[in-house]
C-alpha cells in the first residue's frame, strides 16, 4: 500500500517520439515505461523524424495533432501494459524546447469539454490559429533575429539569459505575425509544446514555467515574468496572448476526466510541465550546484545548475530556470555524434577503435595536433563557416592520430565555452558516446573533473517524473536523486595532464577564430 501511494507519471514528447515513466519514489524504482515514435508509429502524421518535410531546409514545422495522437497512443500503451496508472498520484511532463502552438479563441472552450468518446486529434482539430508548430530545428528567422537585435539590444540577453536566437519562439512568433497577419489576429493564446501539452491534460490553460519560458526570448528571468516591452516589440498585443507564468514547484492544474479512460484518476494533479533540457538537469541528478551535465547525442549539451544569475559573456550559451529553484546554464554543440560517426567511417575503423584504441595508441594531447570537426556549421562558436579545421595534415594522418584530435579538439573546444556555466567538480556523462573510455578520460582530463556515469537512459522523461514527485508529492530532489540516479562508473582526471590541456586551449581558440 505504501508503495502504490508513491507513483508518479512523467512524460517526455521530444522531437521524434513520446516517452513515459512511472516511477515509485518508495522504491526508488522504475513501475512501467511505455514509448511512441512518431515516424514508425503514426505514420499518417507524414513526420518521419517528427516534423513535416518542407522544401526549405530552413523551416522545420511540425503537426501539433501528431503529439496529441501520440499522448493518447502513449497513454493507451500503458493500460494495454498494465500499468498500474489507477495508483499515479501526480504527472509531470517535458517537451522540446522553443517550439510553439497557437490556439484561436475556440481553444478554450474545446480543452475544457474533452469527449472520452473521441481521440484528442479529432475533436481538437479546430483549436489552432496556425496549422502548424515551428520547433526548435528551424532556422527561418534570421530577419527576425536582426529585427530584434536592432529593437532590444544587449537587454535581450541581459535579461531573458539569451540574445536572439533563430529557434527560440519570441523570433518565430514575430515571423508569423509577418508573414501570416490575420493567422496572428486570429491568435488567442501562444502556448510552448510543454505548456501546450500541459493545457491538454487539465483540460485548461496551463501556465509557462521558467525552465522552459527562458527559451522564448520573452521570459525576464531576472523578474521570473514576461518582459512587456520586449513582448512588444516582438509582435503587437504579444503580452495578452501569453499564458501566465508559473513559479518552480508549481501545479498546472487537476487532470481533466477524458483521461480516465485510461485509468488515470481524473483530478490527479499535474505539475508545471518544462523543457527537455530543465527536466535532463533533475533527471540526472543534477539539480544542485556542483555537478554538470555533458550529453553527448546529435548535438553535445554542457548544463548546470547555478546560484546567482549570470549570462554567456560569449552570447553563445542560454540561461534557463531551473525546476528545482534558480537558473541553469545551456551551451548547445551541433558538431557532436554525427561529427563522431563520420571521423570514424572516414578513418575506416569500427567503434571500438574510436572508443578506445585510438587512444591506447596515442599520447594525451596528441603532440599538439588537434581538429575541429564542424561538418555543420557551429552554433557554439556561431558565425564561423563550416567543415573540419586541422593544425595538421588531416587526411594523410593515421586513424588513431585523426580520432585523438577530433575527440580532444571538441572537448577543448566544449571547455572553453563552458566557463561561464557554473563552478562544478564533477561532470556526470549521458548519451550513447558516454560508452567510450577515450572519450571519458578526455573529458577528465580537459576539464580537470570527476567523470560520472549513471545508469539513466531517458533522462528528460525520468526528470518530469521527479517534478511530479516534487510539485505533486513534495518529494525532495536530493530523494530522487539518491534513489535513481546512482553512480555506475567514474573516472578521475590525472593532474599531470592539466598544464598540457590548458595549454592547448589558446591553440583550439586560434583555430576556431
Ligand atoms: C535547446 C534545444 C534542444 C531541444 C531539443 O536549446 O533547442 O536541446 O530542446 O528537444
Amino acid at each position: 500500500m505504501l508503495a502504490a501511494m508513491s507513483l508518479f507519471l512523467g512524460l517526455d514528447s521530444s522531437t521524434q517520439g513520446l516517452k513515459a515513466v512511472i516511477i515509485d519514489a518508495g522504491t526508488g524504482s522504475i513501475a512501467a515505461a511505455a514509448a511512441v515514435n512518431f515516424g514508425k508509429d503514426l505514420p499518417e502524421y507524414n513526420s518521419p523524424d517528427g516534423f513535416l518535410p518542407d522544401p526549405d531546409p530552413a523551416v522545420k514545422h511540425a503537426d501539433p495533432l501528431l503529439w496529441l495522437a501520440a499522448l493518447d497512443l502513449v497513454l493507451a500503451r500503458l493500460r494495454a501494459a498494465g500499468a498500474p496508472l489507477a495508483q499515479v498520484r501526480g504527472i509531470g511532463g517535458s517537451g522540446q524546447q522553443h517550439g510553439s502552438v497557437y490556439l484561436n479563441n475556440t481553444a478554450a472552450k474545446r480543452l475544457a469539454a474533452l469527449d472520452a468518446a473521441a481521440p484528442l486529434a479529432t475533436q481538437l482539430a479546430g483549436i489552432f490559429s496556425r496549422k502548424t508548430s515551428p520547433i526548435w530545428m528551424d532556422s527561418s528567422t534570421t530577419a527576425e533575429v536582426r529585427e530584434l537585435d536592432e529593437r532590444v539590444g544587449k537587454r535581450l540577453q541581459r535579461d531573458t539569459g539569451s540574445p536572439a536566437i533563430e529557434r527560440f519562439t519570441g523570433p518565430q512568433i514575430r515571423r508569423f505575425l509577418k508573414t501570416d497577419p490575420l493567422g496572428y489576429a486570429r491568435t488567442a493564446r501562444i502556448h510552448l509544446v510543454s505548456s501546450f501539452l500541459a493545457s491538454v491534460l487539465i483540460g485548461g490553460d496551463a501556465p509557462v514555467d521558467t525552465g522552459d519560458g527562458a527559451g522564448m526570448n520573452l521570459l525576464n528571468l531576472r523578474a521570473g515574468a514576461w518582459d512587456a516591452p520586449i513582448a512588444d516589440a516582438t509582435a503587437p498585443g504579444l503580452l495578452r496572448l501569453l499564458p501566465a507564468v508559473g513559479k518552480p514547484g508549481g501545479i498546472a492544474g487537476a487532470l481533466h476526466p477524458y483521461f480516465a479512460k485510461y485509468g488515470l484518476a481524473a483530478g490527479t494533479p499535474v505539475a508545471l510541465w518544462t523543457g527537455d533540457n530543465p527536466a535532463s538537469l533533475v533527471g540526472m541528478g543534477a539539480h544542485n550546484p556542483g555537478k554538470a551535465v555533458v550529453s553527448l547525442g546529435t548535438s553535445d549539451t554542457v548544463f548546470a545548475a547555478f546560484e546567482k544569475f549570470h549570462t554567456d559573456p560569449d552570447g553563445f550559451g542560454h540561461v534557463f530556470g531551473n525546476p528545482a529553484g534558480g537558473n541553469m546554464s545551456l551551451a548547445c554543440f551541433k558538431n557532436g555524434s554525427l561529427a563522431r560517426e563520420r571521423v570514424r567511417a572516414d578513418a575506416g575503423v569500427d567503434w571500438t577503435f574510436f572508443d578506445e584504441t585510438a587512444f591506447d595508441q596515442t599520447p594525451a594531447g596528441n603532440g599538439g595536433k588537434l581538429a575541429l570537426p564542424w561538418f555543420e556549421p557551429e552554433i557554439t562558436p556561431a558565425g564561423r563557416p563550416a567543415g573540419l579545421r586541422a593544425n595538421f595534415d588531416f587526411a594523410a594522418a593515421p586513424a588513431a592520430t585523426r580520432i585523438r584530435a577530433a575527440v580532444e579538439g571538441q572537448t577543448l573546444s566544449r571547455a572553453l565555452h563552458s566557463a561561464w556555466v557554473g563552478k562544478f567538480d564533477t561532470l556526470r556523462v549521458t548519451g550513447g558516446a558516454s560508452r567510450s573510455k577515450g572519450i571519458l578520460q578526455t573529458l577528465a582530463d580537459v576539464f580537470q573533473a570527476r567523470v560520472e556515469t549513471i545508469a539513466v537512459t531517458d533522462s528528460a522523461a525520468l526528470g518530469a517524473a521527479f517534478i511530479a514527485a516534487h510539485n505533486t508529492g513534495g518529494v525532495a530532489y536530493d530523494d530522487l536523486a539518491a534513489k535513481f540516479c546512482p553512480t555506475v562508473g567514474t573516472v578521475l582526471p590525472r593532474p599531470e595532464t592539466a598544464d598540457l590541456y590548458r595549454g592547448l586551449l589558446g591553440e583550439i581558440k586560434r583555430m576556431e577564430e
